[in-house]
């Protein structure tokens, strides 16, 4: 049966080999049967500019290429690959997407997003998050040497990983019942929601406006999990990663 894949929280760089040998693997085993993949947010570990993609990236770009030959290719921006642009996108054989968007798939409608927008709980976050999707703070950002904005983005990630470690994965990190309101209220005719970032993989349930709206949150990849979501004419279905056939090893 043809599928929609989705999937997100990739987190790929050049740290990542494995990582990243999976999801050329993943696509060469979708394209097969596959009507369009969308990568909803953080395929990247970090992105700081289309100018300075690493070796992962530039590996990445010309995998996905090359699967959009099959099949068309749609990318959301998550919260690490923000700055992740049109040169790159063009590079990689991908449409860019706005942040949340409501697509028509096999007759039902699905609102599709990186998630992040939902977690409403964490306001540190959502005040991060307004500063880094500012477009003057990314224009400064943008315009600077590369030497310093690798410097500025590991000095970020570094007290992102203390600040993580101090706090746990804690409940105000996930999404929250006001954030999936919010965004069902803007889109009335969303059947279904999918979306990645908070890592928890699950099909939850939310009652809303008396109907009954699934919410898909797609699993990230690290730690020798990972997989995706197969959308079809029959729904939903949360599918571990493709195995390698053992012929092609
Ligand atoms: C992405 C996150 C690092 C979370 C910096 C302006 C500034 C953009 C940037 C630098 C960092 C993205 C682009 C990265 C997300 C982190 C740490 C925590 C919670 C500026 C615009 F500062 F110069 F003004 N950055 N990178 N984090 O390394 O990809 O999402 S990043
Ligand atoms: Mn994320």
């Amino acid at each position: 049966m043809r599928q929609t894949v989705f999937i997100a929280d990739l987190h790929l760089s050049d740290d990542t080999p494995e990582l990243n040998r999976l999801f050329a693997q993943a696509l060469g085993l979708w394209r097969h049967n596959t009507d369009a993949l969308y990568i909803l947010g953080d395929l990247f570990e970090a992105w700081l500019g289309d100018d300075m993609p690493d070796a992962a990236a530039r590996e990445a770009a010309a995998q996905i290429k090359a699967f959009s030959a099959h099949a068309p290719v749609y990318f959301i921006c998550g919260n690490r690959d923000f700055l992740l642009g049109e040169r790159y996108a063009a590079a990689a054989g991908m449409t860019l997407l706005p942040e949340v968007r409501e697509i028509t798939l096999y007759g039902k409608n699905y609102l599709i997003s990186h998630g992040d927008e939902m977690c409403t709980e964490d306001k540190a976050y959502l005040r991060f998050r307004r500063i880094m999707r500012n477009k003057a703070v990314q224009k400064i950002l943008l315009s600077l040497p590369q030497a310093w904005r690798r410097k500025i983005a590991a000095d970020m990630r570094a007290a992102s990983r203390r600040r993580k470690g101090a706090t746990g994965l804690s409940a105000i990190t996930d999404v929250s019942e006001s954030g999936v309101r919010a965004a069902l209220a803007r889109h009335p005719q969303a059947a279904a929601v999918i979306h990645g970032h908070t890592h928890r993989p699950a099909i939850h349930h939310h009652t809303f406006d008396g109907r009954e709206v699934p919410r898909c949150v797609l699993p990230d990849w690290h730690d020798g999990r990972g997989g995706y979501l197969a959308v079809s004419e029959t729904g939903c279905e949360m599918r571990p990663l493709p195995e390698k056939p053992a012929e092609a090893v």
